[in-house]
Parts: structure tokens; sequence; C-alpha cells
């Protein structure tokens, strides 16, 4: 990744489905000018999915997914939309690649009928159109004709994938809403042995970028500084509209920042951000309701933060165990891995999510929650733990309901 990239969690993902031979590799080289997939009149050409970062206006920043054909050799029906359904996990956008001259076969239907489930937007490309120039090619929003071979009908496909998400789709609330231009807005990012070397991590960063596009002001302080930070403000007469601080330091934060300033933490943007605040703050809240020996997945987005590792292997299990005066069974899951039998657990701590995109979060949160287990992250469970998390979700306007229990 170059220092001007986009982190992967941060682009809209877009997959390209469909049978094999059908095209899928050809139109996503197609798609970005480069030969990032394989191509050939062998069927199964493409065996696993292949990632490639692009710029589609007016949604920015997005990664193309090329994948195998779905309806593999050998493969039973339901393995194949298991293995579809997987796939769609952490797409925002899915194309059906079909092709011109032939009526959808069983698996192409099956493909739809996950987007629908699953509420992606989607679009069909008739691929081929070459082949069938006899055909007609009826006018339909969803409905894409390419040619492959010759480029023929690949811009209309990016403008068409370009205009399936609204524009509040396309980016998630952090503070646009909540603080206003020229507001002072105070970040606490503890810097210890397990934060990364000569660097701020992704949700600083992000929340720096937010402070600076809404024209308002962000001081950035270690914990220690807070104090002698919040006198000298005080001093010149300034009052933060709002602190923002690391999780791991919420309770030495809360006893420094009076309470007539609003005080909240990064992991609670990060999930509002990520569409799934409102999940994570009840399945906090039903940490008291675990009995004994409860069944919890601790499970972490990405395999390469040491400091996230340290919070859910060893400064969360001790929290809870202070917190509850109980022993639970924790288990762990870390990367794209996600347990399949998720109904077998009783609690989902997950981390803060800032390598996995919105999509596939919600996903998460949805996998648990639709079987009956609660679903929160780890900010927002220590916040919990500590008693401050009413406080630090009070300025967020959608929070209004659910801080009146
Ligand atoms: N005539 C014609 N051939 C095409 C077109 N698009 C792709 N092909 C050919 O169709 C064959 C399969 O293309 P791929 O892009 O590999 O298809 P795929 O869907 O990725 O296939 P798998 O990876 O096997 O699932 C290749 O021989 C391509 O050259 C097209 O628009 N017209
Ligand atoms: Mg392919």
């Amino acid at each position: 990744m170059s220092l001007n990239d986009t982190a992967s969690g941060d682009r809209i993902h877009i997959g390209f489905f469909g049978l094999r031979n059908a095209g899928k590799s050809s139109i996503v080289n197609a798609v970005t000018s480069q030969e990032m997939s394989v191509v050939s009149e062998v069927k199964g050409t493409t065996t696993d999915t292949v990632r490639k970062s692009m710029e589609i206006l007016p949604l920015g920043p997005v990664v193309i997914i090329d994948t195998p054909g779905i309806d593999d050799e050998g493969s039973l029906g339901e393995k194949r939309i298991q293995a579809a359904r997987k796939i769609t996990m952490n797409c925002d956008i899915a194309v059906l690649v079909t092709e011109c001259g032939r009526k959808l076969q069983p698996a192409e239907e099956d493909l739809i009928r996950i987007f629908e489930q699953r509420k992606i937007p989607w679009l069909t490309v008739c691929n081929k159109t070459d082949l069938c120039p006899a055909e007609k090619k009826e006018e339909k929003e969803n409905t894409v004709y390419t040619c492959a071979l010759t480029g023929q009908g690949v811009e209309e496909l990016k403008e068409k994938i370009g205009r399936l998400l609204k524009p509040d789709q396309i980016k998630g609330l952090l503070l646009e809403d909540v603080i206003r231009p020229e507001d002072l807005v105070v970040l606490v990012t503890p810097i210890d042995g397990s934060a990364p070397k000569g660097r701020m991590i992704l949700p600083q960063q992000m929340m720096i970028r937010e402070i600076l596009d809404l024209d308002a002001v962000s001081v950035v302080t270690k914990e220690k500084q807070l104090q002698k930070t919040l006198e000298l403000l005080e001093k010149s007469g300034q009052q933060p509209a709002l602190v923002v601080t690391d999780s791991q330091v919420f309770a030495y934060v809360r006893n420094i920042v009076p309470e007539t300033i609003p005080l909240t933490s990064f992991s609670i943007l990060m999930a509002r951000y990520k569409g799934f605040l409102t999940e994570a703050v009840k399945g906090a809240r039903k940490i008291d309701r675990l009995q004994s020996g409860a069944k919890i997945l601790i499970s972490e987005g990405c395999t390469h933060h040491r400091q996230c590792e340290d919070i859910g292997t060893v400064k969360l299990p001790a929290l809870l165990r202070k917190y509850t005066g109980k022993d639970f069974s924790l288990s762990y899951s870390s990367g794209r891995e996600y347990p399949e039998d998720i109904q077998s657990f009783d609690l989902v701590i997950h981390c803060g999510g800032c390598m996995l995109n919105a999509a596939e979060m919600q996903y998460r949160m949805k996998q648990a929650v639709q079987n009956g287990v609660p679903f929160t992250n780890y900010g927002i469970a220590i916040a919990w733990m500590n008693g401050i998390l009413e406080r630090s979700i009070r300025m967020l306007p959608e929070m209004k309901e659910i801080t009146e229990r």
C-alpha cells in the first residue's frame, strides 16, 4: 500500500460473479484497464478471488473482486450457494456477468437471490455481444451489454456501477453532524510499546482528516498531557466541543474531562462510521447478563496490529473477569476467518474493524444478531464496563432513543 492509498477497509467493494467462462475476468480486466486476472477458454481458470484497487467516480476508491465461477464441477448446489454467500459477505455492490443469447441458469438465479436477500445493490452484465449480434437489447437500468474483447459497453458499466449507491451509502457519518466549523476537538492517543512505530493508526488519521474537512481544529495529545492541554485551552478561553479518546485510557481520561465537555472514543465513532453502533451498544449491555462459563468470541479483523491483539488477548479478558467476577470460555478468530457456527456463542466482541469495510462489519454483526447472539466491539465493551458508555454516546443524534433506558 502506498502512502496515498485509501485503506482497504475504507473502500467500496465490488464483486463480479457468474458461471465459469462467462467472461468475469475479461470484464474485470477491461474495467480496471489491467491484466489483473488470467483469462482463458478453459472453464474454471479463476480458482481464487483476485482483488484490485482503483477509483470509480462518484464512488471514489473501490476494490474490484474477481471470483471463481459459481458452477464449478462436482460441487453440489448447496455447497455452491455457501461459497457464493461467503464471497458476497464483504461486497457493497455485486455484478452478475452472464452471456448474451442464453437464459439465466439456476446457479445465476441463486446468485440473484443471495444479492436480494443480502440487500446488495447489483446489476447484470450481458457479455459476449459479438457472438449474438441479432439479440434484442433491452434498455434496463440494471443491465449492461458488453463485449469484453473490444471494450464495448465497459464505460457504461462503470457509470451504472457508480449510480448504484446513494451518497449517504458511500460514506458513513463520523463527526459531520456533531461538530461545527471552528470547533476545537481534542484527540487523546496513548503511545505505548504496542503502538506502531513512527505513525498513527488508521482511526486516528481518519479523525484528524474528518476534523480538517469540517473546518474544525484538532488538538492531539497523549493522555499524560491531557490535563495540561485542557488547562491551556481554558486559560485562553477555549472549551473543546468534543474529546475523543482511545478506549484503552477511557477510565483515566474520564476523570480528567469535566462532565460539561462531551467525551467519546475512537471505537464508538468507528462503529458509527461502519454502521453498527446501535447493535454494539445493545451488545455491550448484555455483558451484565452473561452466566459463568458463557462462550465469548473475541474476533480480530486483521492479523498485524499488535496493539489490538494485546487488547483482545490480555486487557479485555482481565477486564471481563474483574467487572463480572465470572470466568468465561473465550475463543478467538482473526483476519478473514469468522466462525460459521456463530450461534454457539453467547456474545461476540469484535475489534474496531479498521481493516474491514462497512459491508463486512455489518455482515458479521448481522450473522451474530440474526442468530440471537449479541455483538459489540472492544472499545464499546470497555466503555460499558467502565460505566461511561452512556456518557460517550449522548452527543450522537441517533443515540437519543437508546440512551433513555
Ligand atoms: N467472443 C467473446 N469472447 C469473450 C468475451 N469475453 C470473454 N471472452 C472469452 O471467454 C473465455 C472465458 O473468459 P474469462 O474472462 O476467462 O471467463 P471467466 O468468467 O473469468 O471464467 P472462469 O475464470 O473460468 O470462471 C475466454 O476465452 C475469453 O477470451 C466476449 O465479449 N466475446
Ligand atoms: Mg476468471
